[in-house]
């Protein structure tokens, strides 16, 4: 697979409609032809976090990391293939293992995080409000900064087991993130869903202030540890765009412990 600058796929380049990302191989073909400095010069319009296309099936994918403290447990993430499209799968046990990608996109420039998943499996009478019970069957976490390089500031998107769609909600403690639901309970399971959020509007609508121009990092996060049961799901198509009609996903806050 080639890669322009910044990580942005060549085929992508001149091929995506920010507001349609699926790629019809007939296009792909024909995107391939295009010469490499063209390519580069033709996209304003979105950045790739990842399409897991240059992951190895079976492995974890190139550029996402664990924390050094999840090294030692069993990895519930890996590449697979369907129909000639890659993703990423989580399979978790309980392990409850988030899988970071340093990034440094300018949101000003693309406000929009893009991204579908499908999940499999639910984790039972999961809460994400209580510690007991806070899990997701699948998270994505879009890291505005570290403060002092440490605490990180984030808006955690995801599908939950029983909070509707356009919750937000922030358990008290350092450096826990805004959780906002994006899918949730068991009607769309087995189907890829596709989301696509402002996430400077995300930061205004939650910390309340003015977001950093850049991000640092996102983040994935299938869990099932705090109820003990499971958290399958796939994700793929993780893109920032320029422009989207699109709003923050924040419709209504409710209390968390
Ligand atoms: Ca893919």
């Amino acid at each position: 697979m080639d890669f322009g600058h910044n990580g942005i796929m060549l085929r992508d380049l001149v091929c995506i409609n920010p507001r349609r990302l699926a790629i019809s191989s007939t296009a792909s073909a024909i995107c391939a032809a295009v010469p490499f400095a063209y390519a580069q010069e033709a996209n304003t319009n979105h950045v790739l976090v990842d399409s897991f296309e240059s992951g190895k099936i079976g492995a974890l994918p190139p550029g996402w990391e664990r924390k050094k403290s999840d090294n030692e447990i069993e990895k519930p993430y890996m590449v697979k293939q369907e129909d000639g499209n890659r993703f990423l799968a989580a399979e978790d046990n309980g392990q409850s293992v988030i899988l970071g990608k340093n990034v440094s996109i300018d949101i000003n420039k693309y406000p929009y995080i893009s991204f579908r998943w499908r999940v499999h499996r639910i984790p039972t009478g999961a809460d994400e409000r209580a510690g007991n019970s806070g899990d997701s069957a699948a998270a994505v976490y879009v890291i505005y900064k570290k403060v002092m390089g440490l605490v990180p500031v984030t808006v955690k998107y995801v599908w939950s087991s029983t909070l509707p769609v356009g919750v937000a909600t922030q358990r008290s403690g350092v450096g826990r993130p805004w959780i906002v639901v994006a899918d949730s309970g068991e009607q769309e399971l087995g189907k890829w869903r596709k989301h696509v959020f402002d996430v400077r509007q995300a930061y205004r609508d939650t910390f309340g202030s003015k977001p950093p121009r850049t991000i640092i990092g996102v983040a994935l996060l299938s869990d099932a540890n705090a109820t003990s049961s499971q958290a399958f799901a796939d994700y793929d198509d993780i893109y920032f765009l320029a422009e989207a009609d699109a709003e923050s996903g924040v419709q209504r806050f409710v209390e968390a412990e």
